[in-house]
């Protein structure tokens, strides 16, 4: 198997990024934004609960998330690896995470952490916004997101960079060099077993 997380701030690109890896690299795509949209658009009370969270751009409660990902990673028992969109968010899910794969005799391979400019972050989410019509997609809570991602997070990487997983790539580049970029990454690990001490920038 082989997984993959791709953290980052929100607009950063990592549901861009998740889904051309996913197809090159044939891995199952687990973005959590999604999986609650799809909750929200059946309309269900678990869907009210949620959009009351996720238009305030605060964090769904560590228990839906993890409750939503084990049910994501037991159904499907042949696979050939995931791609964690926007999971783990708190240091806690990142624990869980960790217990889960052991569940299944696997591990987290790399974590891909995306750096983009804060100006950039909001350009494109308010770009988004416009498209999309995601509530969440409004000024005051890109701002208050961005804020939740600093404050619960962040943390997060340092986890990642203890376990010796982490490779820090910059989002501000085109799409197919972000993803080429990763992909190199990618194709080293799985030829060598270790992650490149350089790593392209
Ligand atoms: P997400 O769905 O994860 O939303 P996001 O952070 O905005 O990322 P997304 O993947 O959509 O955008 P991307 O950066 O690819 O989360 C939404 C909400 O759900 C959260 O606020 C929270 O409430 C809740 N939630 C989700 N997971 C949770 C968890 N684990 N725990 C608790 N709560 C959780 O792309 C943004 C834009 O940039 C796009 O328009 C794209 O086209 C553009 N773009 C991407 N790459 C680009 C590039 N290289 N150059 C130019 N534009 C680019």
């Amino acid at each position: 198997m082989l997984n993959l997380i791709i953290f980052g701030p929100p607009g950063c690109g990592k549901g861009t990024q998740s889904a051309r890896l996913s197809c090159r690299f044939e891995l199952v795509h687990l973005s959590t934004g999604d999986i609650f949209r799809e909750k929200v658009r059946q309309g269900s009370d678990l869907g009210s609960l949620l959009s009351g969270y996720m238009n305030k751009g605060e964090l769904v409660p560590d228990g839906i998330v993890l409750r939503e990902i084990y049910m994501a990673t037991t159904t499907d028992k042949e696979v050939s690896g995931y791609i964690f969109d926007g999971f783990p968010r708190t240091i806690m899910q990142a624990v869980a995470l960790d217990r889960i794969m052991g569940e299944r005799n696997s591990s987290l391979d790399i974590v891909f952490s995306m750096k983009v400019e804060k100006d950039e972050l909001l350009a494109r989410l308010l770009g988004r916004g416009e498209d999309s019509g995601r509530a969440d997609d409004s000024s005051e809570i890109i701002l208050k997101r961005i804020n939740v991602y600093e404050q619960y997070t962040l943390p997060v990487k340092d986890y990642y960079v203890k376990q010796g997983k982490l490779v820090q790539i910059s989002g501000m580049a085109p799409v197919k060099v972000v993803s080429d970029r990763m992909a190199a990454v990618v194709d080293f690990y799985r030829k060598n077993g270790v992650i490149p001490e350089v790593t392209p920038l």
